[in-house]
């Protein structure tokens, strides 16, 4: 397995868990960590072994979005760099391995989720919180625009009013607001984070792959569609999970009344 300067990747049977690793700055996402965990998310993209993956921090941090001291110097210089490069070239490539993985990925949010931070927790399919995590659209406190898929996925996630309300304050929230605005899915105490989302990976991960890929694609496009385009969406979709092995077995378990074993094939 290849081995990185930021990053951590620990595979436990079938779930991959991928650390990220710059704890002085709380992982801020330096050059190096965001071109390593696109490399990281690629390979295990393409793992056919793997079957979910955990995204977490190592230290107090979850992630703390761009890593501002890499700006310092430029600026002083004067210089005005365009961010659309840095963009494009950087998040852009990234955030799609999280929101559209054909796996099922965890964050174990940790610590701070703080701008493009929280956008990764927020392209991550489930949000495990540690209570002494906290969530924060930090964009705006600097004087930028939410990035890094957080305009399409925040509102989608929270709705329209809280994610204006989080955009336009850049107020940090803790654990039990994200909570009750439904940014989290589940606030556990911090000693128990990786033990609860390692159970919860491990039964994803045994569960039909092929079905939770398919399932995660529908989603998304049934949600840009009308209704008699999801109709048609799904009809096509079921076809294609109908035709995996694990939809057999998953049948035929139920009537033989014993547990089903999936490969995710
Ligand atoms: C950091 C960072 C950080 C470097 C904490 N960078 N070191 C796109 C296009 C182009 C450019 C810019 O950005 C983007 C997308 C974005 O992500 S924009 C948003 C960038 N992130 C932020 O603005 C968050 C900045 N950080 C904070 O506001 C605070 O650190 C929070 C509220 C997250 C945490 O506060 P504390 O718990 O009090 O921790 P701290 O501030 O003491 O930070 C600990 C260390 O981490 C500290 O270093 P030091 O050497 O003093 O111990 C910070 O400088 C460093 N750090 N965030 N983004």
């Amino acid at each position: 397995m290849t081995t990185y300067e930021q990053l951590i990747v620990e595979r436990d049977g079938a779930v991959a868990t991928v650390w990220l690793n710059n704890p002085d700055k709380l992982n801020a996402l330096s050059t190096t960590l965001s071109t390593e965990l696109i490399d990281a998310l690629t390979e295990l993209r393409d793992d056919a072994a793997v079957r979910a993956i955990v995204l977490s921090g190592r230290g107090r941090g979850f992630c703390v979005g761009a890593d501002l001291g890499a700006l310092q110097e430029p600026y002083l210089r004067g210089e005005r760099p365009k961010l659309s490069g840095f963009l494009r070239g950087g998040y852009n490539r990234l955030i799609p391995l999280l929101a559209e993985s054909p796996k099922p990925v965890v964050a174990a949010v940790n610590g701070v989720a703080a701008g493009a931070g929280l956008s990764l927790a927020l392209a991550c399919d489930l949000r495990v919180a540690s209570a002494a995590s906290s969530y924060m659209m930090a964009f705006v406190k600097i004087g930028l625009v939410p990035d890094s898929g957080a305009a399409h996925l925040l509102p989608r996630t929270v709705g329209m009013a809280e994610a204006l309300a989080l955009s336009l304050t850049g107020e940090r929230i803790d654990a039990d607001e994200a909570l009750r605005i439904g940014l989290v899915t589940r606030v556990v105490p911090a000693e128990d984070l990786m033990k609860h989302t390692g159970e919860l990976a491990q039964t994803l991960a045994a569960l039909p792959t092929r079905a939770i890929a398919i399932t995660k694609r529908l989603l998304r496009e049934a949600s840009r569609a009308t209704l008699t385009e999801a109709l048609d969406l799904e009809a096509d979709a079921q076809d294609e999970a109908g035709a995996t092995n694990d939809h057999i077995e998953g049948v035929l378990a139920f009537l033989e009344k014993r547990q089903p074993t999936f490969t995710g094939t």
